[in-house]
């Protein structure tokens, strides 16, 4: 069986760019699962990613059992925290928030998911996780309490993207912040993209097609949008297969 990432790779070596619709358990409601996920099925999303930054216990299995209902797309936990990860997923982004200084979302928080993840089939996909700047304080910043890297700090945000591959990252996601409200400059994602030779994932802020291209064009493999789809799903009728 093909896994996850081994087909973020096959993608990315043949340049077929990736959609992750991102669903955040805390705003998604049960009842309006059925008609929302039918758009997906129907755009060029190739990925679901749930997660967000709060999410009380049992949300998040809950809509993800409901969600598998209606699509074959494979479902990847994106978790603000250890109580979000659960065996109905089928693999989870074991995230590394490496553009802080925060102990617990650098090491704290994986050794406590350890004893939830070993009961588990689920895909663990370790990815390093930078939030870079956008103007505004995201919801990241405040729950993690980490300064994202400001957007002119480019080689810092290109050192700290390669260390992470260095350590043995699988992925790089650069993150503006969920509403963000100017999404990732593609000089900064071709850069991030030169410098490495994982899959690099991009989100944050992105709620034009204009925006999702100019991203792929930029380098991102992989391009994560939320909000744009939970405020308006008419969005999915400019994505459609
Ligand atoms: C947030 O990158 C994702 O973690 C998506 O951001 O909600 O702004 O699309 P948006």
């Amino acid at each position: 069986m093909n896994s996850i990432y081994q087909n973020i790779i096959t993608s990315t070596l043949k340049i077929e760019k990736l959609l992750a619709v991102l669903i955040d358990p805390d705003k998604m409601k049960l009842e309006a699962v059925s008609s929302f996920i039918s758009k997906v099925n129907q755009s060029i999303a190739t990925h679901i990613f749930v997660g967000g930054s709060e999410v009380d216990e049992g949300v998040t299995e809950t809509l993800i059992v409901e969600i598998k209902k209606h699509t074959e797309l494979p479902i990847v936990l994106f978790p603000g925290d250890v109580i979000q990860i659960t065996n109905k997923a089928d693999g989870i982004l074991f995230l590394s928030l490496i553009s802080g200084r925060n102990p617990e979302y650098l090491i704290g928080k994986h050794v406590e998911a350890v004893s939830k993840l070993k009961g588990t089939n689920l895909e663990i996909i370790p990815t390093g996780y930078l939030l870079i700047e956008n103007g505004k304080e995201t919801s990241v910043e405040r729950v993690s309490q980490t300064k994202p890297i400001k957007r002119s700090q480019i080689q810092t945000i290109l050192n700290t993207a390669k260390a992470g591959e260095l350590l043995g990252m699988k992925l790089i996601y650069i993150e503006a912040g969920s509403g963000a409200s100017h999404s990732i400059e593609p000089e900064i994602i071709s850069k991030v993209k030169e410098e490495l030779n994982i899959p690099l994932i991009v989100g944050g802020g992105i709620r034009s097609k204009v925006e999702l291209e100019s991203a792929y064009k930029a380098g991102a493999d992989l391009v994560v949008i939320g909000t744009a789809f939970e405020k308006d799903v008419s969005f999915f009728d400019n994505l459609r297969k």
